[in-house]
């Protein structure tokens, strides 16, 4: 058998125990069963109330984490997320989402348009299809024949907005403290497990076809239900070129309170590109009740929910 250093491949596995951290929490600790929800921006208050009620009545954290954010997609005057969401370059709304839950199972859709719930059509891919993740016209036709609900997602103010926008036709796909808000949330029911969602329009007037971390598992959402979950908000393309949620749950894993993580994941970007004019902000959770943030820059805050107890955090920031 082929050797390095003299030792073989096999053997030095064994020499290296690679066996993951014990179950009972990251750092040890015990599970918190006493219902633990992250959610991101001011929209999280909405999702975290509404996840807290599902949860009371016995309802895991992944039917809390996708009627919380479900009812953020709901909302017109919320301008990067679901119905109102700003439209892309030719005017078209088109929606990012997935899902992961306690099993290691993910769901999700991109390029949807005309569906009012995307992060549902997302719990439907995961639970009624061998797939992960279902796009454009083949994502909009799975959920007509599912029954989802279709609306125009272009409301007046979307349409003026690029009008507006159209004049100068700058694109520029930056994205700042001010123009973002997808929605992530992260949950852990009382049962202590842990489920994730998130949903976008991502960004404001992109290129047509352009799909964001959001719907991308690893990316804008993972869930370890061993470890931890993470989310992400922000420019999806920085998240997505280092694997951002996974990267921030694997640093749990491997001993990092959330926080220390979140920080961790957050310099990995800086030090891979500029960031002068770009924002990505990480929430995450252990398994123990443990929250972490960090974004690049100030401004990214998101709604905690611990027991039953709501507040809004500000993120710390590396920049
Ligand atoms: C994206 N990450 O499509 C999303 C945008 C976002 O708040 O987070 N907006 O890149």
């Amino acid at each position: 058998m082929a050797t390095l250093l003299g030792v073989a491949p096999r053997r030095m596995l064994e020499a290296m125990d690679t066996t993951p951290t014990p179950l009972a929490g990251p750092s040890g600790g015990a599970r918190f069963t006493g219902g633990h929800m992250l959610s991101t921006w001011n929209h999280g208050l909405v999702s975290n109330a509404e996840g807290w009620r599902i949860m009371k009545q016995g309802g895991t954290a992944l039917d809390a984490v996708v009627d919380g954010t479900a009812l953020v997609e709901s909302d017109p005057t919320g301008t990067s997320v679901g119905i109102g969401g700003r439209p892309d370059h030719t005017g078209k709304v088109t929606l990012d989402a997935c899902v992961m839950g306690p099993d290691g199972q993910a769901g999700g859709v991109c390029f949807l348009e005309d569906i009012a719930h995307p992060v549902k059509v997302a719990r439907s891919v995961m639970e009624d299809t061998p797939h992960v993740l279902l796009a454009g016209d083949g994502a909009r036709d799975y959920a007509i024949a599912k029954g989802f609900e279709q609306v125009n997602l272009l409301t007046p103010d979307s349409e003026k907005a690029w009008q507006n926008w159209r004049k100068s036709a700058e694109y520029k796909p930056i994205i700042n403290v001010e123009n973002h808000d997808t929605i992530g949330m992260i949950a852990q029911d009382l049962n202590g497990n842990l489920a994730g969602a998130c949903t976008t329009s991502g960004l404001g007037f992109k290129l047509r076809g352009r799909v964001g971390d959001s719907p991308i598992i690893g990316a804008g959402l993972f869930v370890d239900n061993d470890f931890g979950a993470c989310t992400a908000t922000g420019l999806g393309e920085a998240v997505m070129r280092t694997v951002g949620s996974f990267l921030v749950v694997e640093l749990i894993r491997q001993g990092r309170a959330p926080q220390a993580a979140c920080e961790e994941a957050v310099d990995r970007i800086m030090a891979k590109m500029p960031v002068s004019d770009l924002q990505v902000g990480y929430l995450a959770m252990d398994t123990t009740g443990q929250a972490g943030s960090c974004a690049i820059h100030g401004g990214f805050n998101y709604a905690r929910t611990v027991a039953g107890e709501t507040g809004m955090v500000d993120a710390p920031f590396r920049s």
